[in-house]
Formats: C-alpha cells, sequence, structure tokens
C-alpha cells in the first residue's frame, strides 16, 4: 500500500510562459497572464503548475538556456511577479513548480562567460574544455565523435583558448560539469534562492545527462555519419545519483517535490534506481518512451507508427514497476517538445476530436502515479493542420532537422515530403502553440492588433476555452468531471492497485485495466479504444449487477458482460 503524500496527489497543469497568456500585448505570454488565469486554472480541478523555464535567457532555446537562475526575462515580469504568483497560488491552495535547467547554460551566463576567459580562469572546470584532435594529415578534429540532440557535433572550438566545449544541445548551451564541486554549490544556491520564496518543487530538465564518463570516450559507431549518439557514455552517468542524492537533502529541508525528465534512460532496473522510495531520490521521473511512441528508436523524425500495443506495454509496464520497487512515476502524454498527444495517438479528425480528447484525458487520470496535463489539453487543442507550410514551424529542433534533410536530400521530393510528415506530426512547435481562450482576434491569446510570437492554430475559431468552458459535454466539461472523480476517488485511483485485462478479452486496439482501493475494495473496470473502428470487448467481472458505469465519453454500447466501445470510446465502471 502505497504511503500518502501532497505530490503523489498533485495533478500538474504545465504551462509554457509564452504561450499561455500575453497580459500587455507584446505577443509573448507572461507571469502576470497566468496570474490572472489562476481562477480558470483552479476552476478545473488541478492543484499545481510546472511553468516551464521563465529566467533570463537570450531565448535560443525559448528559455532552456539560461544566464541568471535568480532574475526572469523581462518580458515575462519580474521576481516580484513570480511572488505574487507564488503567494496567490498558495492562498489558493496549489503549488507551483520551476523548470531546472541546470545540465547547462547560456553562453551568456557569467559562469561561462568566466569559464571561456581564459584556460586557468577559477570556473575553467565548471564546463567541459578540452582540446583538439588531429586526424592524420593534421586537421583538427573534435575531442569525441557525440553529436548534439540538435544535430552537429557536440563540440565547438573556441578561438580565444584554442580548446572545445561541450554543448550536448544548441552551442549556445554549454554542459555544466557536475563532477566539480564548487559548480554543485553555486547551483545549490540557485535552487535555494527559488526554495526561499516558496517554490514546491521543481521538474529537473535533462536530468540524467548531468553524469557524464569522465573520460568522455567516443560513442559506438553505428553508421557512416560523422558524429554518433555517445548517450552510452553521457546518459546516466557513473555519479548520477550522488548528485542527486546531494540534491534531495535540499529539497527536503523544504518538502518540495522533483519530477526528473529521463532522456535516453528507459529500463525497469535503470528507471527504478531513481525513483524506489528507499533510494531516496526523487520522486518522480518522466521516462522518454510515453512521448517516443511513433519514434523511430534511433531518431525523433524518423518514421513508426504508433499502435496500441506499444501505449499498453509501456503503461502496464510502469504501473507494476512502481508498486515492486516501493516508487512513484508521473503520468503524461504532452509536453512542449512533441506534438499534441490527441493528434498522435487519438484522433484530430473532426468527426473524433472530442472523443479522442476525452478517451486520453481517461488514460491520465485514471491511472496511478501523478498525472501531468499541458495547457490547451483540456479543451482538445491538436496540432497544426497540414495547410500549414515550413514557415509556420519555428522551432529550432524541427528546423535544424528539416535543413540536414535538405542538405543531405537536395531536396528529393519524396524525402521532403516525409520529412514534413513528421514535422506535422511531432515538431515542438505543436505543444507550444498559443492557448486557445475565445474566438476573438488572436484566440485571446494577445489582443487585438498585435502579432504572438507563434502562429494561432486557426481552428481556435470552434476550439477555444470560451465556447466549452459552460458546456458539460465538452472536452473541458469532462476533464473537470474527471478531475472531480479522481479527487473523490483518490484511493482508488491515485493509491489503488493496478492489474491489466488481458489483449485476450480487450482485443489489440483496446487499452483495459482493474483498479482496486486498497481502502474500500472498491473497484474500476477502465476500457480505452485507441481505434477509429468499433471495438467489441467482453468482460467477465463487470455484470450489470455488480458494477455500473462511473463516467464514459459514449452513451451506448455498455452491457452486462460486454462493452461495445465506439471509436475512441472510453468507459469506466465501478463496483457498487
Ligand atoms: O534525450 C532525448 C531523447 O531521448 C531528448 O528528448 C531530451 O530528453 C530532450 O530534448 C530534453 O529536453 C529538455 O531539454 C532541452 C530543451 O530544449 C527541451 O525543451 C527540454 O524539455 C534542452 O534544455
Amino acid at each position: 500500500v502505497p504511503e500518502k503524500a501532497w505530490w503523489k496527489e498533485a495533478v500538474v497543469y504545465q504551462i509554457y510562459p509564452a504561450s499561455f497568456k500575453d497580459s500587455n500585448g507584446d505577443g509573448l505570454g507572461d507571469v502576470p497572464g497566468i496570474i490572472s488565469k489562476i481562477p480558470y486554472i483552479k476552476s478545473l480541478g488541478v492543484n499545481t503548475i510546472w511553468l516551464s523555464p521563465i529566467f533570463a535567457s537570450p531565448q535560443n532555446d525559448m528559455g532552456y538556456d539560461i544566464s541568471d537562475y535568480r532574475s526572469i526575462h523581462a518580458p515575462y515580469g519580474t521576481v516580484e511577479d513570480v511572488q505574487v504568483l507564488i503567494d496567490q497560488l498558495h492562498s489558493n491552495d496549489m503549488r507551483l513548480l520551476m523548470d531546472l535547467v541546470v545540465n547547462h547554460t547560456s553562453d551568456e551566463h557569467d559562469w561561462f562567460k568566466e569559464s571561456r576567459s581564459s584556460k586557468d580562469n577559477p570556473k575553467r572546470d565548471w564546463y567541459f574544455w578540452r582540446d583538439p584532435k588531429y586526424d592524420s594529415e593534421g586537421n583538427r578534429k573534435e575531442p569525441n565523435n557525440w553529436r548534439s540532440i540538435f544535430g552537429g557535433s557536440a563540440w565547438h572550438f573556441d578561438e580565444q583558448t584554442g580548446q572545445y566545449y561541450l554543448a550536448l544541445f544548441l552551442p549556445s548551451q554549454p554542459d555544466l560539469n557536475w563532477s566539480n564541486e564548487d559548480m554543485r554549490k553555486a547551483s545549490y544556491d540557485d535552487i535555494r534562492f527559488w526554495l526561499d520564496r516558496g517554490v514546491d518543487g521543481f521538474r529537473i530538465d535533462s536530468m540524467n545527462l548531468m553524469s557524464k564518463h569522465p573520460d568522455l570516450p567516443d560513442g559506438k559507431v553505428v553508421d557512416d555519419e560523422p558524429y554518433q549518439s555517445g548517450a552510452e557514455f553521457f546518459a546516466s552517468g557513473p555519479k548520477m545519483h550522488d548528485y542527486i542524492r546531494e540534491m534531495r537533502a535540499i529539497f527536503d529541508e523544504y518538502d518540495a517535490m522533483t519530477v526528473g525528465e529521463l532522456g535516453f534512460t528507459k529500463d525497469e532496473q535503470s528507471v527504478s534506481e531513481y525513483v524506489a522510495n528507499d533510494r531516496h531520490e526523487l520522486n518522480m521521473v518522466f521516462t522518454g518512451d510515453i512521448v517516443d511512441m511513433d519514434f523511430d528508436p534511433d531518431s525523433k523524425y524518423g518514421r513508426d507508427d504508433f499502435h496500441p500495443r506499444k501505449i499498453r506495454h509501456i503503461t502496464n509496464m510502469w504501473q507494476r514497476v512502481m508498486p515492486k520497487v516501493n516508487g512513484w512515476n508521473s503520468v503524461y502524454l504532452d509536453n512542449h517538445d512533441s506534438g499534441r498527444s490527441l493528434s498522435r495517438y487519438g484522433s484530430d479528425a473532426p468527426e473524433h476530436r472530442s472523443t479522442a480528447a476525452k478517451m486520453l484525458a481517461t488514460y491520465l487520470l485514471t491511472l496511478s502515479g501523478t498525472p501531468f496535463m499541458l495547457a490547451g489539453q483540456e479543451i482538445g487543442m491538436a496540432n497544426l493542420g497540414k495547410d500549414y507550410g515550413t514557415e509556420a514551424y519555428i522551432d529550432v529542433e524541427g528546423r535544424n532537422h528539416y535543413d540536414a534533410v535538405l542538405k543531405t536530400r537536395g531536396g528529393d521530393h519524396f524525402k521532403m515530403g516525409d520529412v514534413m510528415r513528421e514535422i506535422q506530426l511531432k515538431s515542438r512547435d505543436h505543444g507550444r502553440l498559443p492557448m486557445q481562450w475565445d474566438d476573438s482576434a488572436n484566440a485571446g491569446f494577445s489582443p487585438e492588433g498585435t502579432t504572438p510570437w507563434m502562429t494561432v492554430n486557426k481552428d481556435y475559431i470552434d476550439w477555444n476555452v470560451a465556447s466549452q468552458v459552460d458546456d458539460p459535454d465538452s472536452v473541458l466539461g469532462y476533464w473537470r468531471k474527471m478531475l472531480a472523480l479522481r479527487k473523490e476517488y483518490t484511493d482508488l485511483f491515485t493509491y489503488g492497485s493496478y492489474k491489466p485485462l488481458s489483449e485476450l478479452d480487450t482485443g489489440e486496439m483496446v487499452l483495459g485495466y482493474e483498479r482496486e482501493s486498497f481502502e474500500t475494495g472498491k473497484r474500476a473496470v477502465v476500457l480505452l479504444n485507441f481505434s477509429d473502428k468499433e471495438q467489441k470487448v467482453h468482460v467477465e467481472s463487470p455484470s450489470r449487477e455488480e458494477y455500473e458505469v462511473l463516467v464514459s465519453n459514449q452513451e451506448n454500447g455498455i452491457k452486462a458482460g460486454y462493452v461495445t466501445l465506439e471509436p475512441y470510446g472510453a468507459v469506466t465502471l465501478v463496483s457498487k
């Protein structure tokens, strides 16, 4: 039986600050805009906000490149504004998680400026500096073959001191060297700065990249490309758990919660080591597998079709692993780094959109773990449509990929068509579309007459908060109902046991599971149709006498002994 904790009962609403609410008409969302929407957020029934980075930054990676952890990017507001946000959330019984980006800084951070200034600067070792290598013809080469996650070499030559520095993301995001104790201490001071102001916890960005193999060895060569992943030497490295435990001591002083972003590390054993309760490390993680279900194993923009068997496998695995190791996990489908789950794992076709959005909401809110939703999910926001061309896509990851393919394939018509299809599904821009508040200009995100920082999806005319807020049958109405039920049945949905229903009973397009409360013995059966076809499911236990419908996105088809799920249908039954 899991021990209770506030962070297990949190339901988290992720806000991408640039895209939520522009209060001053500069085209960018801001902290006062968020404050103005607290009543709305609270009315949904969520109790925690995760804010993607709002700190001072040149914004080469939308704030994931921080130049000063203790001040706020001016267009977003000030430290005082953030204090108001924190205080107002607290007086509404809500909490705030900030994004802790400490695997790297911006190259405009003072630490990096000092570090790059000379080889003997005291902060030289706060980053990774290495001498060049030379090939047999005497040409200068990078210290190793690691590839940046955004493409190209992960090493960049600095003329002034004649050495390369490591940057696993953009060249302007140099990696911090966590093996340097002074660097760690400086970072902990920044963490305390925010905890002292009342922040309730952190989402830790690129968390498991913070410990690299000390020798920085060449990555395994898998093709004839000049650079190779190298992740086996920079993800979940040898000191990773020491660093986390050191940080955990600080978090404990404040009863702060942590959710670590885990790229690359996906296996049961390694993930468990971060979250097993007796290891005292992180409260929960984001395993990447759930957002990678339509990725090629080696590359995000490579194609692999989503199939419901994948979500069954991943869900069954983590739901069963966590109780086994006395650990906890997040439950999520969306974030700011990919396309909307509705468009990828459900359907945004007009005839299915509302049903599919409700089905995915049912998934998120009936599983054990802490649910994280991305702003806009509650109204069924979707990807940009296929009629948007390349100019609508501005994110550096997708653009780099597009340009790289264009370069190597010389604009081959079919190949470029493939790339565009992948961008239309998975570009990070989709997760960052301005929030659709109403059907006025700019979807009510920015005042009329301003140009929002990025494309407002033109479907806002039909899909917006105002048109759903008073309609209990809308996607928004369904989210509210589900959030209220999750709260009412905390013992069942948050803390209860999990048992998968056999694929033999449900068919391979349906994900089905049973939950049972340790406290009351009450049981729930959840059936989710991940296909656009009707599916007949035989479920032995829910006979009419024992079970009743708790919530569903369809009205008919629920009979003793079997349930006929409509396309993207979702049925949750509970024992009487
Ligand atoms: O590691 C990966 C693949 O397994 C990546 O998905 C990686 O986890 C991801 O790119 C990290 O993202 C985070 O850090 C980036 C930032 O651009 C993203 O927005 C952020 O979520 C660099 O800070």
